[in-house]
């Protein structure tokens, strides 16, 4: 709780508001970013401002200002609390992880970085060549993700479409020993069909915009993203990416990686291939249907390594068992064709992206580990994922990154209003309980077995015959006609925006949604041909067949029916959140000033709501009238006991609390803390800084005492 700034600046934590209001928490986080300053705490939570310039407060010696410091003693910061992690970590050897949230566009992504940058700075002052190669890998593979993984959307130049969460490996000595990335459901419709002003993924306009002309020349592209049709829609959208340097940006931080050369060819041959099956088209010829131009597929056979005829083939056909085990190749029609060749076109970029982290995964991950010689392994996990996001047009992919945030929610929920406030009932602190809005009720809204939105979506992906997206949607409206959160066109009849036969919504935590639920099924099945799977399977090129295992499969062998698309996407957030639950968490929340990326504008309505649905009041009225710091007695008397006269060497008291209070009278501190039935609660961290100062300097001096003991000298 440091007010080491001038009140010119505004109150650096939440919780030295005068009064907690919404008005006068709104009026002190637009003073702070008008005056640039844009961290602010509610305890060790970061309140983070997207401040839409470069600011001055990330270089060498910020780093050192605030390496190894307590949170409290300098300007709130992300340095704060990546160090408060770090040391939490170090010195307790406990795994924790900093939850960064917000919705698109409010600077998760960049806070993620200057937290693993601010991490590699502090560590490893020995310059171990090992662990500098870990560190760097770490940090350039942050550019290949973004390069593959994010796009611009209407929110965001530079937004995420994929979840990331990453763990860094730590040995006893705190250095990163390595490290493991999970990526969560990449949004991979964008390969194919992008919305008015938006891009695909970064990846295509870095190759045809910053690709040699002779590397162009032997994918067989021309270095115009106006000609090719998955690339077309974007070619004109105006970027601050600089997509010319960021080619090469990507190129240098591949090879550093240690991707070799013919990987990075092949990565650049499969980006190729793509943007050429975009421009494969169809017609029919009588009763068949044939491909326009063969010259293009001879070109994708080239670049895959695999035989033109077979391409032809399965651009055109299926092959499917029938009942009595024959085989037969059944023709597409052209939508069939169309569908087929645009599925191609997402796995084929999917895989690419997954087979690209799990390469990174191998590089970094943590070998010869041996926890007898080593000590225990610890882990700092940085979570940036896509964050909550309302388009025009809100389809399948939203829905997911929204459930996302959801749970996301949940867990702040769970962590930082609900196991505070039961922890004060459990011990017998007195308290006033505080209300919040419990989103769980949304989370299961969608996730519920056989009631949630999933559910319902994947009973209708498992029905036999054609059920349409519209009649699952009926079925939705009829399931959930009573959820105080789902509303249909035919219980708002007089709503003009929703079409009864397209559109349902939900009203999210941070605010209401309308989905167009057309292409819900078919993402939800995610289908792909069996043909493709083996076409790339049988792949010249080991990269690519390494991409594709499960072409391998023969036609007859009956497969399990794989998980949905949600439901897979459920059970990755499921165990994402598992995870996180048992580290110590440390948050950032990330707001966005205004919705036009000026770095002067502070929209009050727009702040406002998203201080709102973070729960951000509710956090500092916890937080104020909670208590920071905990322990046990036991332990809190193993620590301290040496700075009073009545505990040390040993207590003659009643029990450990009687000693413990004995303390903190000594030192006057009764007013700071209160009692619980087994541990102390302390309010703020100066109490506890004082008696870590008064224990540092008593050591030294103990240890002379002890030494003159055991020479007998005394
Ligand atoms: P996001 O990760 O929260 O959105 P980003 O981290 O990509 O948002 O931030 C969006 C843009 O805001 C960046 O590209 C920068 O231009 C600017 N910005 C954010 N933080 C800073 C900062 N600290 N200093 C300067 N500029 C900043 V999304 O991934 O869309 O959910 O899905
Ligand atoms: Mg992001």
């Amino acid at each position: 709780m440091a007010e080491l700034e001038g009140l010119e600046f505004g109150k650096s934590d939440f919780v030295l508001l005068d009064e907690v209001t919404m008005d006068q928490f709104m009026e002190n986080l637009k003073l702070r970013f008008q005056k640039g300053r844009i961290y602010t705490y509610i305890g060790e939570v970061v309140v983070s401002m997207n401040p839409y310039r470069q600011m001055d407060i990330f270089g060498k010696e910020t780093i050192e200002a605030y390496r190894g410091r307590e949170l409290y003693e300098n300007p709130p910061h992300l340095y704060a609390v990546s160090d408060a992690a770090y040391k939490a970590m170090k010195r307790r050897a406990k795994d924790t992880c900093i939850v960064i949230s917000g919705e698109s566009g409010a600077g998760k992504t960049e806070a993620s970085k200057y937290i693993m940058q601010y991490i590699a700075a502090i560590t490893n002052p020995g310059q171990r060549v090992e662990v500098e190669s870990v560190k760097n890998v770490l940090l350039k593979s942050n550019c290949v993700l973004e390069a593959f993984g994010n796009a611009k959307t209407n929110r965001n130049d530079n937004s995420s479409r994929f979840g990331k969460y990453m763990d860094i490996n730590f040995n006893f000595n705190g250095d990163p020993t390595g490290g493991h990335i999970n990526n969560y459901l990449l949004e991979k419709s964008r390969v194919v069909h992008q919305q008015q002003g938006e891009r695909n993924f970064h990846s295509f306009y870095q190759l045809l915009r910053g690709g040699s002309e002779e590397m162009l020349q032997s994918l067989h592209l021309q270095g115009d993203p106006a000609l090719y049709v998955f690339t077309r829609e974007g070619a004109g959208a105006a970027t601050s990416y600089n997509d010319r340097s960021n080619h090469k940006a990507v190129m240098s931080a591949l090879d550093v990686i240690g991707f070799s050369n013919q990987e990075i060819t092949s990565i650049y041959q499969i980006l190729a291939s793509i943007l050429l099956l975009g421009n494969v088209q169809f017609e029919v010829d009588g009763e068949s249907v044939q491909v326009v131009e063969d010259g293009v597929v001879n070109q994708i056979a080239e670049l895959t390594a695999t035989d033109p005829d077979c391409v032809v083939k399965s651009l055109l056909y299926r092959t499917v068992a029938t009942g009595g085990g024959e085989v037969i190749e059944k023709g597409h029609t052209e939508q069939d064709a169309c569908f087929g060749r645009e599925a191609f076109a997402k796995a084929l970029y999917e895989r690419l992206f997954g087979w690209i982290v799990s390469r990174i995964n191998s590089v970094i991950e943590v070998k010869n580990y041996n926890p007898v010689l080593h000590g225990k392994n610890t882990v700092i996990g940085v979570l940036d994922i896509y964050g909550f996001e309302i388009f025009d047009n809100n389809s399948f992919e939203q829905f997911c990154i929204n459930y996302c945030n959801e749970k996301l929610q949940q867990l702040f929920i769970e962590l930082i209003l609900q196991q505070e406030q039961s922890e004060y009932q459990r011990e017998g602190i007195t308290w006033q309980h505080i209300d919040y809005f419990n989103n769980q009720i949304i989370v299961d809204l969608v996730e519920q077995p056989h009631k949630g939105i999933i559910s319902i979506l994947d009973e209708a992906c498992l029905t036999v015959g054609k059920v349409t997206d519209t009649v699952c949607l009926e079925s939705m409206n009829t399931k959930l006609a009573q959820h105080p959160h789902y509303t249909s066109r035919k219980l708002s009849p007089t709503d003009k925006t929703m079409d009864f036969q397209k559109h349902f919504r939900i009203r999210h935590y941070a605010g209401d949604v309308t989905y167009s639920v057309e292409g819900f099924l078919d993402k939800n099945k995610d289908l792909l041909f069996q043909d493709f799977k083996r076409l790339m399977y049988n792949s010249a090129n080991p990269v690519l067949k390494e991409m594709w295992p499960d072409g391998q499969l023969g036609i007859t062998e009956v497969t399990k029916r794989p998980l949905t698309a949600a439901s897979l996407f459920k059970n990755s957030i499921v165990a994402l959140v598992d995870k996180l639950a048992c580290k110590e968490p440390y948050y950032v929340r990330c707001i966005k000033p205004n919705e036009v990326k000026s770095p002067v504008l502070f929209d009050d309505a727009r702040c406002q709501h998203q201080v709102a649905y973070l729960g951000l009041l509710e956090n500092v009225m916890v937080r104020r009238a909670g208590f920071a710091y905990r322990q046990l007695y036991s332990r809190f008397l193993q620590r301290y006991k040496m700075t009073c006269e009545y505990t040390w060497p040993n207590h003659l008291m009643a029990s450990d609390r009687d000693a413990v209070e004995a303390i903190i009278r000594q030192h006057g501190f009764q007013d700071d803390v209160a009692f619980g039935h087994t541990k102390l609660f302390v309010r703020t961290p100066r109490s506890l800084f004082t008696l870590e100062q008064e224990r540092a300097a008593l050591i030294p001096i103990l240890v002379l005492f002890l030494q003159k003991i055991w020479r007998g000298a005394l």
